[in-house]
């Protein structure tokens, strides 16, 4: 029995608002949402906080996004006294960061680990949410808020034999508390998207032998990581609102090279490319994926990108055929690219195996390892499935969400995600989505697109307590008019070229529907206007 369920629930025999996750976006809902007055609730299925930075605690696990930028912008003085150590955060620090977030709110006393919600059905008489919990326990709540997050039900391929093999099998997002100690043990590893790029290169330093089972060769630039310089840190805190407002003009949330990205790749000549690609890439991150303004919209342009890489690739990976097996051939960017930390160069050590499983698949899990389809077996002492996520709309699938009519959203999902602004769905009155298929998301900074769902839904809260209304839906002209929106943006660049999770491609039998909207400023212009025109698109009663 969940006793801090039980208390909160007998001071308000319905509780305003409950949060679902306890990750960066809950975190910051909580916060909000008992400024404004709300009673509110955080249940986790985790043993403690941090969403995605709770459970990718694998060797290498970092973030992608510079650390001065992925981080809350809402306290002033939170962002001031915060000290990141890198240009770019590993899980640790985030972690610890995101601790130091939840002591500096008092913020564990409205969460409760450990519990899921299994099943929320919407009562129309009095416009509450049914919500039975794992434990075993019932409650009521005006509003379900869901912070699942996008990338946190691991995809765990169903390979034959899975459940045969003697060692033990782990994944990226699933990692254990304790260390693993994987000296002097041969060890395989399945997956080579971002997670497998940071782990790979770490458990090479640790094992006997590494497999690398690769199925696509992945693009990957260097990250650059390196300590933060102090000088940088002051100039950026000295005016950090001035620094945050600029990373929200930005398409992904964040900053890029905003002086050599107003041109398309193909304006100028071959030696003047060859030279700003160089110069992207000896500054690492993202910044090389925006060198040029059509990288996402060109075949011809993305080519020059992705022939750098695929140079850069041979130039680091001694042996020919390894680097060949390396080149990644689909479009630049149609698969989430990567950040890189002597991932490449990890393919010279003698204990590394490169293996590619495209050609000759992967047929089953032994007792004692893995069998390709045309004879080959690896012996294995331990494997690690970099297998990645059911993105997006993996987490709200498992929750049995029943709206208005016996509506469940499974039903109303089965040919894709249907919403309005990735936010709210018709049919499922007082339910909101945190950084929902149709927004912006996984396109952008996260904690960016984090904050501005969190302060929208907030805002939205409080404008109907004070007005009154107890119920908001989405309606069903503006969602349709959402969802052509969302497709027509993605037609108009090569994001829809290849199979990625963007698209649901990496789930057999998902629908194949390109989940993220492109763009952050537009949309977050487009949040303001619909809030301007009394929530335009929205049925308020
Ligand atoms: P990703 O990017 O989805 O990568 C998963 C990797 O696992 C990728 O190389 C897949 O190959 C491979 N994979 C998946 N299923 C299989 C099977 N059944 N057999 C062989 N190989 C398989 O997940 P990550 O965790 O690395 O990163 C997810 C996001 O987290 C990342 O983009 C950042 O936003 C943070 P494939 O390419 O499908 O051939």
């Amino acid at each position: 029995m969940n006793e801090k369920i039980n208390s909160l629930q007998s001071k308000n025999s319905v509780l305003d608002a409950m949060v679902v996750g306890a990750g960066i976006s809950g975190l910051y809902l909580l916060h909000r949402l008992r400024q404004i007055g709300f009673s509110c609730q955080v249940i986790e299925a985790g043993a403690d906080l941090g969403g995605t930075w709770y459970w990718n605690r694998y060797p290498g696990a970092r973030c992608d996004t510079h650390s001065l930028e992925y981080s809350y912008s809402f306290c002033p003085q939170l962002q001031q006294e915060w000290e990141w150590s890198e240009r770019y955060p590993s899980q640790v620090e985030i972690l610890r960061y995101l601790n130091r977030v939840a002591d500096q709110f008092d913020l564990r006393s409205g969460i409760c680990f450990n519990t899921r919600l299994v099943s929320a059905d919407f009562q129309p008489a009095n416009n509450q949410w049914h919500l039975k919990l794992d434990p075993d326990q019932q409650l009521s709540c005006r509003f379900l808020l869901m912070a699942t997050g996008c990338l946190s039900s691991p995809n765990m391929p169903d390979i034959e034999g899975l459940k045969t093999f003697k060692g033990p099998i782990y994944h990226t997002a699933r990692w254990p508390q304790s260390q693993v100690d994987f000296s002097g043990q041969r060890v395989g590893v399945i997956g080579n998207g971002s997670s497998g790029l940071q782990i790979i290169p770490e458990l090479a330093k640790q094992v006997k032998q590494l497999v690398v089972f690769q199925r696509t060769a992945q693009y990957a630039v260097p990250s650059g990581n390196r300590p933060l310089d102090p000088q940088e840190v002051a100039q950026i805190k000295a005016d950090y609102p001035g620094f945050r407002a600029r990373n929200r003009q930005q398409s992904s949330g964040q900053l890029s090279n905003v002086e050599t990205c107003q041109q398309s790749a193909l304006t100028v000549s071959p030696a003047q490319r060859q030279q700003l690609y160089q110069a992207s890439w000896q500054q690492g991150g993202f910044v090389f994926y925006d060198t040029f303004n059509d990288l996402m919209t060109n075949q011809q342009s993305n080519q020059t990108a992705a022939e750098f890489i695929r140079t850069k690739i041979g130039q680091i990976v001694n042996d020919p055929q390894r680097a060949k097996l390396l080149s990644p051939q689909h479009v630049m960017g149609c698969k989430r690219p990567a950040l890189e930390n002597g991932y490449f160069e990890t393919f010279n050590r003698p204990n590394v195996d490169l293996v590619d499983i495209s050609a000759n698949p992967i047929q089953c899990i032994t007792t004692s390892g893995i069998r390709l389809r045309r004879d080959q077996e690896y012996l294995l002492e331990t494997i690690v499935m970099a297998t990645g996520f059911d993105a997006m709309t993996g987490a709200l699938m498992k929750i049995d969400i029943c709206g208005l009519n016996g509506l469940s959203l499974k039903q109303k999902w089965s040919t894709g995600p249907h919403n309005y602004l990735g936010l709210s769905v018709n049919g499922f009155p007082n339910l909101f989505t945190i950084t929902g298929p149709g927004s912006p998301s996984v396109l952008t900074n996260m904690v960016v697109a984090i904050e501005q769902h969190v302060e929208w839904i907030s805002d939205c809260l409080q404008y109907m307590a004070q007005q009154g209304y107890d119920r908001i839906e989405a309606s069903a002209e503006a969602e349709e008019e959402w969802v052509q929106h969302v497709n027509r943006l993605a037609d108009d660049t090569l994001y829809t070229s290849c199979n990625s999770w963007y698209l649901g491609a990496n789930i057999p039998g998902k629908p194949r529907v390109f989940m993220p909207l492109v763009g952050f400023p537009p949309y977050a212009e487009k949040c303001r206007q619909v809030v301007e025109q009394n929530y335009q698109g929205f049925i308020l009663s």
